[in-house]
């Protein structure tokens, strides 16, 4: 157990403390009797003295919540004078340069509630190793510089457990007595424990075929319950286009002859990259039309991708130290981005990104958890699993690939894996290497890794008519955050064009240069203030800045109105075109209240709506991205404090009058993207869907009978889980008199299957009605929810804490009194989980006195509870302004 009663504050871990591991080891056998309850362990560990270590060093192994059953020297028990054992591991002291260390122990992997390590879910035996898992299932050096080849053997009854599954190939299998079996694995390539895994269980799978460019075969495996098997095929055709991608894209070929994905009910994050053997929350491989929605289908291809494409960067080349997850994680974000925009729309799939970042990392760059991509010190590794490390360096990637280009990017990349393959190494290494490949110098641009915060990034213009030269003053401004009170200016790229007053893009000729360069560039902001002048401009321009969000920085460029309805009709540039019309929205919400919104108020957005529904030549997907109004948690990013109530006030206000002005061209469009046929979940099917059921959810706001009439014939007749769940989804939040019966309809058609009922529990918790809380409170009760299981907690609790802000906000704190009772519950059982829901505390100072004080309490609570883990005392500690980074 993470629990450290008898510790009040728990040591803190320091990127400056690091030194290389005293003990290599070479070669280790496990050997694994299983059985649910007591599950025995012997595992031999060939270890070497590295060179430099002195000969007296002990070598220590990492252990937790095991019994040590027996220890062993090169075939010698060991004394109990040569070894010691404490909560933390066991030490070993007089060891020779190299031998076999032989251990035995025995672990309870049902009752394993934290999810970390050897556990049981449905039956079945699975593991999570990252980040210190291993240790949870046997002594060990648990640090991924350390790399060993494993060979696993598996043993245990043949009926109950069929399939016995680790990484690698299996060498050998046969019968035991007492009707047991057994399947021996072994992993060619040396690895860090943290990407071991073992599987076994009684499943069923797919299989399918994959040839290498280079002519190799490769078997493909999924292995889900077998109740599952018909819900399988569309993880199976993304695995294959990942790999075929790689292959495309980065020259990348799959090494192992098998590659396995399991798919497990009980998991506390979306998937694993073990090697050849990854481990997948259920809810990121199973679909089929009539369960899974366009976004369950999206979010599948995109984490299959995701674990595939570790292989390469996580896997054949990993983290020196957990200081590194960048390293692995933003990189391979990266490049799950970019598959995503090749399989489907890059525009679209680009503003989800941005959007992603601007909603959930920006706010915690602006907040008590700010860290660095690469952070410097940590209580629980767990928690630095964050949007900044995964989504703000995948933007750090991007920006390395904007300023090398996708040539020099490339290069920087196969430079990176042939210096590297087989290695433990650092952000640094990757930086190095593209330094290397492209001569170009990314000194200053590693402040990104160090710094912490979101950069503000202020454009001045001035056009001069008589020169005919525009000037961009750009000035940078990076905000403290806690720990860095003083920031050095970031290598930034803009990406930037200029365009008339009719909205076509001009050429971009700089001072000093002969010719114009075309009509997008990318400036390099390097000081704190820099000025770009452009020439032979015949009239004053529109300057757009940050084409497809260039860099991970808030833009302020004081545009007129008409000047953001021009771009938000004309700009080329997806991502800028969309955030054009964002920002009218947003100012109209954010610069009346919700009363004065209405359509002389409105009009200028109403008429550009009008034209956005009625543009058929543009892409449906985008067109319902321009017509969906700012994020309440994007809006609060600009207001202090944050009263979530008049947010949503406004937003619903907007929304009305909307529906109300453009009634017939929402109905028209409804009616126009109406289809029949089979369902198939691609891009521009999904984006048809998507702008519909936005139009349903305009209507509705109307709240008469014709448009309930309308949702209930779609929530009736639906062809597929997208269709009907967002017609559910718009009669839970409206005042239909059908709507209990209807989500009642709902839970008796689906209650079979686990992953449906998720999105029943999540449309009730952010259901935007006055007893939300009581309805949430009462369906913690219901049979459909199990605070064992993550996915039920996040489709429950989190969605309430974090989708409903303005029930988990609600002046009477009994929010937060409900969801602070439910994490101190949560944390003794899984305190991954409770961490997780936690951080919808995080940023209570955002909040008026009486919130704060509301917040607070649950806070401190929660810091100062007896027993309380590691990771929960980590998130509220550091909420509460505490200095963790000092013992
Ligand atoms: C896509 O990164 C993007 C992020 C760690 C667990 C999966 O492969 C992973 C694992 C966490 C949070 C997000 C993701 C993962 C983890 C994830 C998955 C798919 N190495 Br924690
Ligand atoms: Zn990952």
């Amino acid at each position: 157990m993470d629990r450290k009663a008898s510790t009040p504050k728990p040591a803190t871990v320091y990127l400056k403390d690091y030194q290389p591991p005293a003990w290599q080891i070479e070669a280790v056998e496990l050997e694994f009797d299983l059985d649910p309850q007591a599950t025995r362990v012997r595992s031999r560990l060939q270890f070497r003295r590295a060179p430099e270590t002195g000969p007296d060093t002990p070598l220590h192994l990492d252990g937790e919540a095991l019994e040590l059953l027996g220890i062993a020297l090169d075939g010698e028990p060991l004394t109990a004078d040569r070894y010691r054992l404490d909560e933390a591991g066991l030490e070993v002291r007089g060891l020779p340069e190299t031998g076999v260390l032989e251990i035995e122990t025995r672990i309870n992997p049902s009752a394993n509630t934290e999810l970390s390590g050897l556990y049981t879910s449905s039956g079945n035996f699975c593991t999570q190793c990252e980040a210190e898992g291993f240790r949870r299932i046997t002594f060990y050096p648990d640090r991924p510089d350390v790399m060993a080849r494993f060979t696993t053997t598996l043993r245990a009854d043949k009926a109950a457990t069929p399939v016995l599954l680790s990484n690698g190939n299996p060498i050998a299998s046969g019968e035991l007595e007492d009707g047991r079996h057994y399947v021996t694995w072994q992993d060619p390539f040396p690895k860090p424990c943290y990407l071991f895994a073992l599987v076994a269980g009684d499943l069923g799978w797919i299989q399918d075929r994959f040839v290498t460019r280079s002519g190799r075969e490769v078997d493909l495996y999924i292995y889900v319950q077998k109740h599952n098997l018909d819900k399988c095929d569309h993880a199976m055709a993304s695995l294959k286009h990942a790999m075929r991608w790689d292959e495309e894209v980065y020259g990348r070929e799959y090494d192992l002859d098998r590659y396995m994905i399991v798919a497990v009910d009980d998991f506390n994050m979306g998937a694993m990259e073990n090697k050849g053997l990854n481990v997948f929350n259920s809810r990121y491989v199973l679909a089929r039309p009539d369960t899974a929605t366009d976004a369950d289908y999206q979010n599948i291809e995109s984490v299959i991708g995701h674990e595939y494409f570790h292989n390469w960067s996580g896997n054949r080349v990993t983290c020196r130290d957990w200081f590194q997850l960048s390293l692995k994680e933003g990189f391979t974000v990266f490049r799950d981005q970019e598959f995503s925009s090749d399989m489907n729309s890059r525009g679209v799939q680009r503003i989800g990104d941005v959007n992603i970042l601007r909603t959930h990392q920006f706010r915690e760059d602006a907040g008590p958890m700010a860290h660095p991509v690469k952070p410097d010190h940590y209580v629980a590794i767990d928690n630095f699993y964050t949007v900044t490390v995964y989504n703000k360096g995948a933007e750090v990637v991007r920006m390395l690939h904007t300023l090398l280009g996708a040539e020099g990017f490339r290069r920087g990349c196969d430079l990176y894996f042939e210096r590297h393959d087989g290695q433990a190494v650092t952000t640094d290494d990757f930086v190095n290497a593209m330094e290397a490949a492209t001569g170009v110098s990314l000194q200053q641009f590693r402040r990104w890794y160090d710094q912490a915060g979101t950069p503000e990034l202020e454009v001045e213009r001035h056009y001069d008519p008589q020169a005919r030269t525009c000037a961009l003053t750009l000035r940078q401004h990076c905000p403290p955050t806690p720990g860095q009170s003083d920031k050095q200016p970031f290598h930034i790229p803009v990406a930037m064009g200029l365009c008339d007053r009719e909205g076509r893009a001009l050429p971009l000729r700089l001072y000093g240069e002969a010719a114009a360069g075309g009509e997008s560039r990318v400036l390099e902001l390097c000081r704190e203030e820099e000025t770009f002048v452009f020439q032979d401009i015949p009239a004053e321009p529109v300057p757009v800045l940050l084409r497809g969000f260039s860099a991970p920085v808030k833009l302020a460029l004081d545009y007129t109105d008409a000047e953001l309805a021009l771009l938000s009709a004309h700009e080329s540039d997806p991502f800028c075109r969309w955030e054009a019309g964002q920002t009218l929205a947003r100012r109209l919400l954010l610069t009346h209240p919700p009363q004065a919104l209405d359509a002389d108020t409105a009009r200028p957005l109403i008429e550009a709506a009008r034209r956005t529904l009625a543009d058929t030549a543009l892409d449906p997907a985008l067109r319902a991205l321009a017509l969906t109004l700012p994020a309440e948690g994007y809006l609060a990013e600009f207001v202090d404090p944050i009263e979530p109530e008049q947010l949503h006030a406004a937003r619903q206000a907007l929304r009305l009058t909307l529906s109300r002005a453009l009634r017939p061209d929402l109905e028209a469009c409804y009616e126009q993207l109406t289809e029949t046929g089979a369902y198939s979940p691609d891009a521009a099917s999904a984006g048809r869907r998507r702008l519909r059921n936005l139009c349903l959810n305009y209507l509705i706001a109307c709240e008469d009978d014709s448009a309930y009439q309308l949702a209930l014939r779609q929530y009736e007749q639906a062809g597929n889980m997208t269709d009907s769940l967002a017609a559910l989804q718009a009669l839970v939040n409206s005042d239909c008199p059908q709507r209990e019966a209807v989500l009642e309809d709902f839970y008796s058609r689906w209650q079979q299957d686990t992953l449906v009922v998720d999105k029943w529990l999540s449309l009730q918790a952010t259901a935007d009605r006055a007893d939300t809380l009581e309805r949430v409170q009462a369906l913690t009760g219901h049979p459909a929810f199990s605070l064992s299981n993550p996915n039920k907690v996040y489709a429950l609790l989190r969605a309430f804490a974090q989708g409903n802000p303005v029930g988990f906000h609600q002046a009477s704190g009994a929010g937060y009194r409900f969801i602070g009772e439910q994490i101190r519950t949560l944390d003794g059982r899984n305190p991954q989980v409770a961490s997780r829901l936690a951080a919808a505390f995080t940023d209570w100072r955002r909040y008026n006195p009486t919130r704060q004080a509301g917040m607070r309490t649950e806070l401190e609570k929660m810091r100062d509870a007896g027993g309380v883990s590691r990771d929960l005392y980590e998130i509220a500690a550091r909420s509460l302004g505490d200095d963790t980074g000092t013992n």
